[in-house]
């Protein structure tokens, strides 16, 4: 830039006069020096050194021949005109020699006038001298040239080639920058609470006042002014309402200017802001006695959610300022929202624009969603709507194939953790369990071999094997079925299934219970020496079905018999049913069941009887299980309970029997379920 700028100056100095910023500093020296000097020779020099700077010149060699006052040869200093100094000589011993002090211009220019006569005999050599710009201290007065007043009214700075001025505590610079003038409000109030009151009250204002005073509070408080009843501003025609001339000005952010003059007070100003500003003006006429106000804050006011049913807010108070916190939450049984978005607890504050920094939430009831399907049952609402807090809703099984355990809660609430709840505090809805034992009425005494056909429904926990090697078992719960071991041993549970449901094999719509396990009983010992069966000790065996079955009317399972039941009594009927043979070896399509009765002891035909066994038979009607009847069950009513829900037990399985079926003195052999029942129910529970 300054290579610049000098380049400019050099190309305006060859067009014209370079009117650049002059020099700091500079030499000056007399034509032909160090030659002596030419004689009748006048030359003039004008310096200058920069605005706001004074010019000392310091001379390095002066030689000019000496003369009375020189009066002949000399070099003239002058400053506008007013002559610094007339020098001659050559060394300090002459009486108008500058000697080695400088000189001082008063300002920052200077001229030098060389004059020589027409004798310069003894080779006098004129001059060379230093010049530079020194700073004026503008604020001493003396220094300053043609200046009679001081430059500050009160204060001055002197700064390089210039000055500032400032005024004294109570005072302020005017905009000509020199002048002081008496200082009214100014500063910021920012206290929560102050006095403030025209200059010199209670004693009448200055005139020609212009004051300002400025209330700033922190955000989240209010100003109010409360003017002390002592009030006049002067107000010159008695109709005008501008307070032209002398007024006290309130402005408020976002409210209309108001103007105050006359005598009386204001009063109280409620502002409703945290930031005003009161302008006082006096003119140069009139007398106003002046004014004075005591301001007070106040906290900003957040509006009072108030009550709302289901919300509690705390704390709970008439009144919410700023910087209170409230929290809110919901009643029992009700969730926050916060738009659609539930949130576990909420607070806000009370922002200093009056406003709560967070929406209020709202409080909505909870629900427990959709209940849980009960298998082989169904849910119903009992009271409430849309699963919400406190409805009820209670459970069934399909009656009559299913039932509850007995003493169970199957009603449930919906509770404050969002869950069904019963009664005792549980949310394990309890399993529908199958109901044994129930059929359609038998009539007792039916055939089995030589029996009669059974009606549908009548023995339900019937299953057929149907296969070369047929073979019955019967259902025990909705999965399980029992049959004797020498029925099951060898086959393959993956390609074995049963037909149930039905009373004819041939019938289409019998339910298929495809086998996933067959548990023969570890103690049954199964092939003897000669390919046959050694005894039929433990001939039982359970099957687990793939998938439960539903049950219904034509579908259902027996009961176990009880531990209680007792012993095998001589003479006691049963039923037996099967599809297996019927007279003369003929194989029947037909469920049949017949009445077999109890006896103690039986032809063995040479074969082992142990106690898990008993036989019965029917030597009146030739009624016994058969071939292909095998795993079939012998059922009772049970024992010891009312005859109108007597439930049916399997207690006998049919396991093995004379050569021909249905022979007079010859009876069938069971398996005593009896003996199994921890066997069984172990089994069951473990598969
Ligand atoms: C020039 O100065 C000398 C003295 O230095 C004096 O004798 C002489 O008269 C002067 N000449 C004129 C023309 O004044
Ligand atoms: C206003 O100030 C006066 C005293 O100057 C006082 O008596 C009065 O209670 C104040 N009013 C309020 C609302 O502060
Ligand atoms: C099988 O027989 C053994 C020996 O008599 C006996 O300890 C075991 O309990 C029997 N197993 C079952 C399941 O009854
Ligand atoms: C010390 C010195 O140089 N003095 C001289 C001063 O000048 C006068 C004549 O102007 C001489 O005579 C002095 O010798």
């Amino acid at each position: 830039m300054g290579e610049i700028h000098l380049i400019i100056c050099l190309v305006w100095a060859f067009v014209n006069v370079c009117n650049c910023e002059p020099l700091m500093f500079g030499e000056v020296t007399s034509l032909r020096y160090p030659q002596p000097y030419s004689t009748d020779h006048q030359e003039k020099w004008d310096l200058e050194v920069p605005q706001g700077y004074q010019i000392q010149l310091t001379f390095n060699h002066l030689d000019i021949e000496p003369s009375p006052n020189c009066y002949y040869d000399f070099l003239m200093v002058l400053s506008s005109e007013k002559v610094l100094g007339k020098f001659c000589g050559r060394n300090s011993t002459d009486t108008f020699y500058p000697g080695h002090k400088p000189i001082l211009a008063p300002g920052n220019r200077l001229q030098l006038f060389l004059q020589t006569n027409d004798s310069n005999h003894e080779s006098h050599l004129a001059f060379t001298a230093f010049y530079q710009a020194i700073d004026i201290d503008e604020c001493s007065s003396t220094s300053v040239e043609s200046k009679t007043d001081p430059p500050c009214s009160q204060i001055c700075f002197n700064t390089l080639g210039s000055y500032l001025c400032a005024c004294h505590h109570g005072f302020q610079l005017k905009s000509d920058q020199r002048t002081c003038i008496l200082d009214c409000g100014g500063g910021v109030y920012s206290k929560p609470e102050g006095t403030i009151f025209s200059p010199r009250y209670p004693d009448p204002s200055p005139l020609d006042l212009h004051c300002l005073y400025i209330i700033s509070v922190q955000p989240g408080f209010t100003v109010t002014l409360n003017f002390s009843q002592t009030f006049q501003i002067e107000q010159v025609y008695e109709q005008e309402q501008a307070c032209l001339f002398h007024s006290l000005q309130v402005s408020i952010p976002g409210k209309e200017t108001q103007k105050f003059c006359r005598n009386k007070s204001p009063g109280i100003l409620n502002t409703g802001a945290h930031s005003i500003q009161l302008e006082y003006h006096t003119e140069r006429h009139g007398q106003s006695q002046g004014w004075s106000l005591h301001y007070t804050t106040q906290r900003v006011e957040c509006p009072n959610p108030g009550r709302i049913s289901n919300v509690r807010v705390t704390p709970y108070v008439p009144q919410y300022l700023y910087r209170d916190y409230i929290q809110v939450s919901c009643e029992t049984g009700y969730k926050l929202m916060m738009g659609e978005k539930e949130i576990k607890s909420f607070m806000t504050m009370c922002q200093s624009n009056g406003q709560w920094h967070l929406t209020l939430p709202e409080c909505k009831i909870i629900d427990c969603g959709n209940p849980k399907s009960l298998q082989n049952g169904a849910v119903k609402a009992i009271s409430g709507s849309n699963n919400q807090y406190l409805s009820v809703i209670e459970y069934h099984c399909n009656e009559p194939y299913y039932s509850f355990d007995k003493n169970l809660q199957v009603r449930y609430t919906c509770t404050r953790d969002r869950k069904w709840t019963s009664v005792d505090n549980n949310h394990i809805i309890p399993p529908c369990l199958p109901v044994c034992g129930m059929n359609i009425d038998i009539t007792a005494g039916g055939r089995v071999y030589g029996g009669k056909p059974a009606k549908l429904g009548q023995i339900p926990w019937q299953l057929l094997h149907k296969s070369n090697q047929r073979y019955s078992a019967s259902l025990i719960s909705d999965s399980w079925a029992i049959t004797a071991a020498n029925g099951v041993d060898g086959y393959d549970h993956t390609t074995t299934y049963f037909i149930g449901g039905v009373i004819h094999e041939k019938h289409t719509d019998s339910v298929i219970l495809k086998t996933k396990k067959i548990i023969i009983h570890p103690n049954y010992t199964r092939v003897g020496k000669d390919g046959h069966p050694v005894n039929f000790d433990h001939d039982i065996a359970l099957i687990k079905m793939s998938d439960s079955v539903t049950l219904g009317p034509n579908i259902r399972p027996v009961c176990l018999p009880k531990k209680s039941d007792g012993p095998v009594m001589e003479g006691k009927m049963g039923t037996v049913s099967g599809f297996g043979g019927i007279r003369g070896n003929a194989k029947s399509n037909l469920l049949l069941y017949g009445g077999v009765r109890e006896y103690f002891s039986c032809d063995t035909f040479g074969l082992p009887v142990t106690d898990n066994m008993f036989c019965a038979g029917n030597d009146i009607d030739g009624i016994d299980g058969c071939k292909g009847d095998s795993g079939g069950p012998l059922f009772y009513p049970a024992l010891g309970e009312a005859s109108a829900d007597q439930r049916y037990e399997v207690r006998g399985i049919v396991s093995w029997g004379p050569p021909k079926c249905g022979h007079e003195s010859f009876k069938g052999y069971y398996t005593k379920v009896q003996n199994y029942l921890d066997w069984i129910k172990e089994t069951m529970a473990n598969n």
